[in-house]
Parts: structure tokens; C-alpha cells; sequence
């Protein structure tokens, strides 16, 4: 299968999905978002033994969400773009094999999102990650205020979260949101080894490590990821979201209430 906006390459056990719109940063559209779900259900039914998720172009990982696709969406709109985020984030954390963010350049927003969804996350020096939704007037809405803090920690999650901060490779990895940083030439070395050797794991001890580590997080994450979805979806038609995601489109400081 092809598609628009990604590719899938298999090659030695290893599935690299790019998402493939460096134009607009790697924004995530529906058309990508339901690429990238059939593109990890291909990768999953050639027994993929790792995979790897990057963005096109030296830019960016993924820019978010497509602020144009947003801007005008309806509550029910948005509740049914909550639900597409959510099963491709869902549909790589159960993959049946770890998955690897291969970030460079921008991971905002929901492409910080997808990031948080992987197994493992290696940035280059360049790299920027951000939970800026609150500069668009809504919150994250694909899994960001469950997996963040989990990661991260409380604190630093609600500082990320509130203000919206963008902050660089070494500091993602000071407060463990990445696990390596390495140069800027040097990023797809090293999710190259690194993928090759997870693949050349056990699959089914790692598929067993896998499902278990997921399961620490089952209870309280699935009440959270529920209610995110519902409150981010509830936000769209506010005063805030059309002026914040219409301020970006315009290049101008949005005005909030
Ligand atoms: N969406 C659409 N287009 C984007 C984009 C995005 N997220 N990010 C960049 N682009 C486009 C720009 O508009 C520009 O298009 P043209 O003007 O050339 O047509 C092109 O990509 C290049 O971007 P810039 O010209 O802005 O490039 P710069 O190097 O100057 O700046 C930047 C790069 C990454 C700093 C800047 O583009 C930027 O701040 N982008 C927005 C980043 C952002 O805020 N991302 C978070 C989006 S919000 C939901 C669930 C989840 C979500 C929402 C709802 N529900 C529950 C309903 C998720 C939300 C998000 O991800």
C-alpha cells in the first residue's frame, strides 16, 4: 500500500514510517493520522520486530495537529478527531513491538503527542519539543496530559502544559523526556543500530516486557485519557480555540477572553 503523506519502508525486521509533508512541518491531518494507523497495521502484519517513526525533511518531526484542519471544527468534529489521535497514539503503544520517535527538528503539540506514545525517544541537538496548546486556546488532546507526566513528572508536565514552553534536546533529556540526545548528523546512525537491535531480540520477551510496562499505566491513565479526549473536544467552538488557531493562520499574537 502507498499513500500521500507518509512512507513505510520494511527492510531486515525494521518498519520505518516517515510522515511526509516537510512543506507544513509534518502537521498531522486525518488523511496522515489514518496513514499512519494503516501503515503500523501493515508494519504489525509483516511482524515488524521494531519500528520507527520520523518526520520528512531536517525541520521537523511532526509540527502538531494541522492548525488549518482545526481552526473551524465543531465540538463533534473535534470529539471525532480526539478519537482518531487517540487510536493511532493507542495503536502504537500496543504495538506488538517497541517503537522508536526519531525526533528532529519540531515535535510540538501532538507530534510531542505521538512522541510520548513510542517506546523510546532519541532527538538530535536541534530538536524542540512542546505541549503549545495553550497558545491555540485548548489543551493537549492525544494522551499529552497522561503520558507527559508520567514521564516527566507533575510539575514539569503543568509547566510544559500551562505556559506552553518550548524547550530544547538537552533539556527534554534532563527532565527524561528523551532518552538519548546525539548529533544533529548522526540521528538516523543511531536508531538504525539501536532499532537492528531490538529486532534482534527475543520478540516474544520483548512483546511480554512490553505489554507489562503498559500496564502499570492501565487504570488511572484510561479514566485521564477519557476525560482529555471529552474536555479538549469541549474546547473547540470557544471564543479562545477560533481565536488562538486563527491568530497563528493570520502570523499575528492571538487575543484571548
Ligand atoms: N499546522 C498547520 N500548519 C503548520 C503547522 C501546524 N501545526 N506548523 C507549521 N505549519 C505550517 C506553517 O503555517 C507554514 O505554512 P505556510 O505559511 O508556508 O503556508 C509552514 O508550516 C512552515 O511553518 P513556518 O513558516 O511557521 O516555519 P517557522 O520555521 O517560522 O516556524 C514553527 C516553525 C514550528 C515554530 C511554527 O510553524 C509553529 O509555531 N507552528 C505551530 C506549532 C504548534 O503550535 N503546534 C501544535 C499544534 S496544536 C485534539 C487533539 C489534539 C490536538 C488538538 C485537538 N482534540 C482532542 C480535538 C493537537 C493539537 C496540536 O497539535
Amino acid at each position: 500500500m502507498t499513500w500521500d503523506t507518509i512512507t513505510l519502508d520494511i527492510d531486515d525486521d525494521v518498519a520505518r514510517i516517515t510522515v511526509d509533508r516537510p512543506e507544513q512541518l509534518n502537521a498531522l491531518t486525518v488523511d496522515t493520522l489514518e496513514a499512519i494507523e494503516e501503515g503500523l497495521t501493515e508494519a504489525a502484519a509483516a511482524d515488524a520486530r521494531a519500528v520507527v517513526l520520523a518526520g520528512a525533511g531536517e525541520k521537523a518531526f511532526i509540527a502538531g495537529a494541522d492548525i488549518s484542519y482545526m481552526v473551524d471544527l465543531s465540538t463533534p468534529e473535534a470529539q471525532a478527531y480526539a478519537e482518531l489521535g487517540h487510536r493511532v497514539a493507542d495503536a502504537i503503544e500496543s504495538f506488538p513491538a517497541p517503537v522508536i520517535a526519531a525526533v528532529d527538528g519540531y515535535a510540538l503539540g501532538g507530534g510531542c503527542e505521538l512522541a510520548l506514545a513510542c517506546d523510546l525517544r532519541i532527538a538530535d541537538e536541534s530538536a524542540v519539543f512542546g505541549q503549545t496548546e495553550i497558545d491555540l486556546g485548548i489543551i493537549p488532546g492525544w494522551g499529552g496530559t497522561q503520558r507527559l507526566p508520567a514521564l516527566v513528572g507533575d510539575e514539569t508536565a503543568r509547566r510544559l502544559i500551562f505556559l506552553g514552553e518550548r524547550i530544547d534536546a538537552d533539556t527534554a533529556a534532563e527532565c527524561g523526556l528523551v532518552g538519548e540526545v546525539v548529533a544533529d548528523d548522526a540521528l538516523d546512525d543511531r536508531v538504525d543500530e539501536l532499532a537492528e537491535t531490538l529486532a534482534s531480540q527475543s520478540a516474544t520477551a520483548i512483546r511480554a516486557a512490553k505489554e507489562a510496562l503498559n500496564a502499570a499505566g492501565d487504570g488511572p491513565a484510561a479514566t485521564g485519557l477519557a476525560l482529555e479526549r471529552r474536555t479538549c473536544a469541549g474546547l473547540f467552538g470557544t471564543h479562545d480555540q477560533r481565536e488562538g488557531m486563527q491568530a497563528f493562520l493570520e502570523k499575528r499574537d492571538a487575543a484571548f477572553e
